[in-house]
C-alpha cells in the first residue's frame, strides 16, 4: 500500500506550504535546515494517516499490545527511513531537485539521534521498525535524553568527548503530549495506614510524553515510540524560597533537569550511581502508569491484564518493572500480593544482553532502599516468596545477597520468559549465568536470535545492491527476506557476479570520496576494505586486529616486491569515557595509522583509517562499502552481535570466531563462505587454566614477538617511547581475552582472506552468497519469534 496517490506536484505543494506556514520562510532565502524541516513535516504528514488507522484498529479490535521498555533507542536519522518506508524516496529526491536542493545534503543535515550506546539500543530501534512492518501493535517506552551519546574527537590520537546536542535544533518527528504526564516519586518513607503500606515520596518529578510515530514498510502500519522527558512538579519550593533558601528552593527543578539530561555512556562497567537508578525508575514507572491507564480505559478487571498486555524488559535496566507493577496493583488497586506477583510475571519478559560479570546491575541495598523504600520492601517479599515456593533453592541463590539487590535475579524471577539473543548465548545463560534458576524453572530460558531491519540496513543504505536484487528476483524481498535465497542460482552466472562487484565498487568509491573530504586520507577504492566497527572493548579485540595489522605491515616491508593484496583497514567506535584500557587501544590504532600511512614503501598496499565519531549514520556509509567484516571477539563474550548481520546482508564475508550469532551466520552461509578461526568458548575456559598461556603463545610466534617488540621499542610513538610498555606487559602476562593465543590462527585466516580476494571470481561468489543467505537475520523473523514464544500476540496485518 505505497502512497501511490501522492503526485510530485502534491508533494511539492506540501513542502512549500510547510516552508511558508510552519517555518515562516520564503523559498528565496531558505537554508538547507529550512528545507529539511519542510520536507520532514511534509513526510510526517503522510505517516499520520496510517498511524491513526493502526491505533484505531487496535482499540476497535481490543488487541493485545506489546510494550518494549528500553533505556536506549539508537534510532539515528529518520527522514530517509520514513521516505523509504512510505515509498516516497524517489519523489522526494525529485521534489528537492526541482527546488534546487540536493536530497543527500538535506538528509545529512538531520542530527543522528544517538539515544543509545551500541548493540542493545540499535536492536530496540530495529525491533520498533519490524513491529510496525509486521503489524504488531506496540509501544516503545524510553527516555528523551537531552544529550545522547557523546561525540568523539581525536586529539593527537587520544579520544576526547564532547557533549551531543541533537535537541538544539527542532526535532520534527515528535509530538509533545502535555496531557500525558505522570508523577514519579523518589525517596521518602513508607507509612502503615490501617494495615496498608503507603509510600510517601520525598521528591517528585513529572514525566511528560513525547510521541514519535514509527512507520513500517509500505506504510501499512505505524506504532508509537513514547519517550519521557522530566519536568519539575513544582517550579520551586515556596516555603524554602520565602525563608530565603533560594538554592534549596530550586531543588525540584534541578532534579527534573538532571533526570533526562544525559544518557549514561558506560556500557562496560556498572557503577551504582544514584541518578542512573532514578532514570531507570523514572522510565519504568511512567511506562507502567501509562499502560494501566490505557488498559483501564476499556477494561475493568485488572486481573485480566496479561491477556491484553505484554511488557518486555530490554536487559535489567527496567527490571524495577516487577516490583513497581506489584506496587501499583497492591497499593493502588487492592490486589493481594501473591496474585499481583503472578499477574506481573505473566505480563513480563526479560531479555539478557550480556554475560560480562562487570556489566551486571547490582544496587547496594542502602542506595536502593533510600531511593525506592517501598520497592525495597517488595523486593524482599518477592525474594522470600520465591525461597518459600522453591524449597530446593540453594542458600547462595537469591535477589538480595551481600547487601546488594541483583537485578538479573530480580528480572528472572519476575518474568515468565527469559531470553538470550543468540543460540550460543542462550545456552551460556543456562550453563553459566543462571544455572540454579534454570533448574528451578525449566523452560523459562529460551532463545531469540537477534536480527536487523533490512529496510534500513539494505534497502536504504545500499541502493546499488538493492536495485540489483530487485532487478534479479523482483520486489517483495524487503519484508520477506528469505526470498534472498532466490539469488543463489544467479550467483552461478558471471554476469550477476560482475554486477554484484560493480554495486560494491560504487559504494567503495563513495566511501573513498568521503574519507578524503572528511578525514583527509586517500585510499585506493580497488583495495580490500577490511572493517571493524563497534564499541571499543577488550573482549571485542580491536587489539588483535591492530597487532595483526602491524605484523602485516612488517611482512610487506621485509618483502616489498611480494604479491601483496592492497588493504584498507578501517576502524570505528567509541570507548566509554572512563575505560582507560580501551582508550589506550584507540591511541595505539591512531599511532600505528600515522606511522604506516606515511610509509612510502607500503603506501599502495596498506592504509589504516579511523574516522572519529562512529554512529548509525557512519555505519550506513561504511557497511555497504565493506569487503570484509571483522567479528573477532573472544569466544563466549559477545552475546550476539548485530553488526555482523548487517555486513553479511551487504555482501561482506566475515572473518570471525565461534561467538554469538557468528555461529549461526556460519551455519547459514556455509564454511566455504566464512573465514573461521580461533579458540571455542570451551577451549577459552580451558586455556585460561594455564597461568602462562599468553607467554607460551608469544614464545611460539615469531611474528607476534616482532610486533610486541616494535611496540615496546616505541616505533609508533617516537616522542614517548615508553607509551605502550604497560599494554605490552599486559599482553605478555595478563591476557584475559587471549589476544596472544588466537594471534597465529587469526593471521593464518587473514592470509586465506588475501588468497580469496586475489581470486576475484571466488571472492564475488562468497560475497554474493553472504547476501543470498542472510534472510534469517531479518529482525522480522526475530519479532515473530517473540510474538509467538513470549508475548502471545497476533499480528494485525
Ligand atoms: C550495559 C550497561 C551496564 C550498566 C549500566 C549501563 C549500561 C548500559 C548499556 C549496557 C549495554 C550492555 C549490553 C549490550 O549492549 N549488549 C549487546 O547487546 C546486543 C543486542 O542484543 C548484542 O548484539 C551484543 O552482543 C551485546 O554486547
Amino acid at each position: 500500500m505505497f502512497d501511490t496517490q501522492l503526485t510530485l506536484p502534491d508533494l511539492k505543494t506540501a513542502i512549500l506550504q510547510h516552508l511558508t506556514y510552519t517555518l515562516g520562510k520564503d523559498a528565496q532565502n531558505a537554508s538547507v535546515y529550512d528545507w529539511r524541516m519542510a520536507l520532514s513535516f511534509a513526510i510526517r504528514d503522510r505517516i499520520v494517516g496510517p498511524w491513526f488507522a493502526s491505533t484505531r484498529r487496535t482499540w476497535a479490535e481490543d488487541r493485545k499490545r506489546v510494550y518494549y521498555l528500553s533505556m536506549e533507542f539508537l534510532i539515528g536519522r529518520l527522514l530517509e527511513d520514513a521516505c523509504v518506508n512510505l515509498g516516497l524516496r524517489d519523489l522526494a529526491v525529485q521534489a528537492m531537485e526541482d527546488f534546487g536542493q540536493d536530497f543527500s545534503s538535506i538528509v545529512e543535515n538531520e542530527p543522528d539521534a544517538a539515544l543509545g550506546n551500541g548493540g542493545l539500543g540499535r536492536l530496540a530501534a530495529c525491533f520498533m521498525e519490524s513491529m510496525a512492518t509486521i503489524g504488531c501493535p506496540a509501544y516503545g517506552y524510553g527516555i528523551r535524553y537531552e544529550h545522547g551519546l557523546f561525540r568523539q574527537r581525536f586529539e593527537a590520537g587520544h579520544q576526547v568527548e564532547t557533549p551531543e546536542d541533537w535537541l538544539l535544533s527542532r526535532h520534527p518527528w515528535e509530538f509533545e503530549r502535555p496531557e500525558s504526564a505522570y508523577t514519579i516519586g523518589f525517596k521518602g518513607t513508607v507509612e502503615n495506614r490501617d494495615g496498608r503500606e503507603v509510600w510517601v515520596p520525598g521528591e517528585t518529578v513529572q514525566a511528560e510524553a513525547y510521541d514519535t510515530p514509527v512507520v513500517g514498510w509500505q506504510g501499512k502500519w505505524a506504532n508509537t515510540l513514547r519517550l519521557w522527558g522530566a519536568r519539575p512538579t513544582t517550579l520551586f519550593d515556596l516555603e524554602r524560597f520565602n525563608r530565603g533558601d533560594y538554592t534549596a528552593a530550586a531543588e525540584p527543578e534541578t532534579l527534573a533537569r538532571t533526570l533526562s539530561r544525559v544518557l549514561y555512556p558506560d556500557d562496560t562497567t556498572y557503577q551504582g550511581k544514584e541518578l542512573r537508578l532514578k532514570q531507570e525508575f523514572f522510565l519504568t514507572s511512567a511506562a507502567l502508569q501509562d499502560i494501566l491507564r490505557r488498559y483501564l480505559k476499556n477494561h475493568n478487571d485488572i486481573r485480566a491484564l496479561p491477556k491484553h498486555v505484554a511488557i518486555q524488559m530490554n536487559d535489567t535496566h527496567p527490571a524495577i518493572a516487577g516490583p513497581e507493577l506489584i506496587r501499583l496493583l497492591t497499593d493502588g488497586h487492592g490486589v493481594e500480593f501473591v496474585e499481583a506477583l503472578e499477574i506481573a510475571q505473566a505480563c513480563l519478559g526479560y531479555t539478557n544482553h550480556t554475560l560480562l560479570p562487570e556489566a551486571l546491575e547490582r544496587w547496594a541495598t542502602f542506595t536502593f532502599g533510600n531511593v525506592l523504600p517501598r520497592h525495597m520492601q517488595i523486593v524482599e517479599r518477592i525474594d522470600a516468596w520465591h525461597k518459600d515456593e522453591y524449597h530446593s533453592r540453594p542458600h547462595y541463590v537469591g535477589i538480595v545477597k551481600h547487601h546488594e539487590v541483583r537485578m538479573g535475579e530480580l528480572a528472572f524471577i519476575m518474568a515468565h520468559k527469559v531470553n538470550g539473543v543468540s543460540a550460543l548465548h542462550s545456552e551460556l545463560i543456562k550453563k553459566n549465568l543462571f544455572p540454579e534458576l534454570d533448574k528451578l524453572h525449566p523452560g523459562r530460558i529460551i532463545n531469540e536470535t537477534n536480527g536487523v531491519t533490512p529496510r534500513r540496513w539494505l534497502r536504504m543504505c545500499n541502493r546499488p545492491l538493492s536495485n540489483l536484487i530487485t532487478d534479479t528476483i523482483g520486489d517483495g524481498w524487503e519484508d520477506d527476506l528469505d526470498r534472498l535465497r532466490d539469488l543463489e542460482p544467479h550467483v552461478e552466472q558471471k554476469g550477476f557476479r560482475d554486477a554484484f562487484g560493480a554495486a560494491k565498487r560504487v559504494n567503495k568509491a563513495r566511501l573513498s570520496d568521503w574519507l578524503r573530504t572528511e578525514c583527509g586520507v586517500s585510499v585506493n577504492p580497488d583495495a580490500m576494505f577490511d572493517v571493524q566497527v563497534k564499541r571499543i572493548h577488550e573482549y571485542k579485540r580491536q587489539l588483535l586486529n591492530i597487532l595483526e595489522t602491524i605484523a602485516h605491515w612488517h611482512a610487506i616491508k621485509q618483502n616489498p616486491k611480494g604479491r601483496w593484496v592492497p588493504r584498507v583497514k578501517i576502524f570505528g567506535g567509541k570507548s566509554a569515557p572512563g575505560y582507560a584500557v580501551a582508550k589506550e587501544i584507540i591511541h595505539l590504532i591512531n599511532d600505528v595509522a600515522s606511522v604506516v600511512n606515511s610509509d612510502i614503501e607500503t603506501r599502495d598496499l596498506l592504509t589504516i583509517v579511523y574516522p572519529p565519531n562512529y554512529n548509525v549514520s557512519m555505519a550506513e556509509r561504511l557497511i555497504p562499502a565493506a569487503d570484509l567484516s571483522e567479528q573477532i571477539s573472544t569466544a563466549g563474550k559477545e552475546a550476539s552481535g548485530t553488526g555482523n548481520m548487517k555486513f553479511m546482508m551487504n555482501g561482506a564475508p566475515t572473518i570471525g570466531t565461534l561467538d554469538g550469532a557468528n555461529v549461526e551466520i556460519l551455519q547459514e552461509v556455509g564454511r566455504e563462505n566464512f573465514f573461521l578461526f580461533g579458540l571455542t568458548a570451551e577451549e577459552v575456559l580451558k586455556r585460561r587454566e594455564d597461568g602462562d598461556h599468553s607467554k607460551k603463545a608469544i614464545e611460539a610466534s615469531k611474528p607476534l614477538q616482532d610486533v610486541l617488540q616494535m611496540i615496546a621499542e616505541g616505533r609508533f610513538c617516537p616522542t614517548q617511547k615508553d607509551r605502550y610498555h604497560g599494554l605490552v606487559h599486559r599482553v605478555w602476562h595478563h591476557d584475559y581475552f587471549l589476544v596472544a593465543d588466537d594471534f597465529d590462527a587469526y593471521r593464518a585466516a587473514q592470509a586465506e582472506v588475501d588468497r580469496a580476494f586475489a581470486d576475484r571470481d571466488r571472492w564475488l561468489r562468497m560475497a554474493a552468497m553472504n547476501t543470498a543467505r542472510s534472510g534469517f537475520f531479518s529482525s522480522d523473523r526475530t519479532i515473530r519469534g517473540y510474538m509467538k514464544d513470549v508475548w502471545s500476540v497476533e499480528a494485525a496485518l
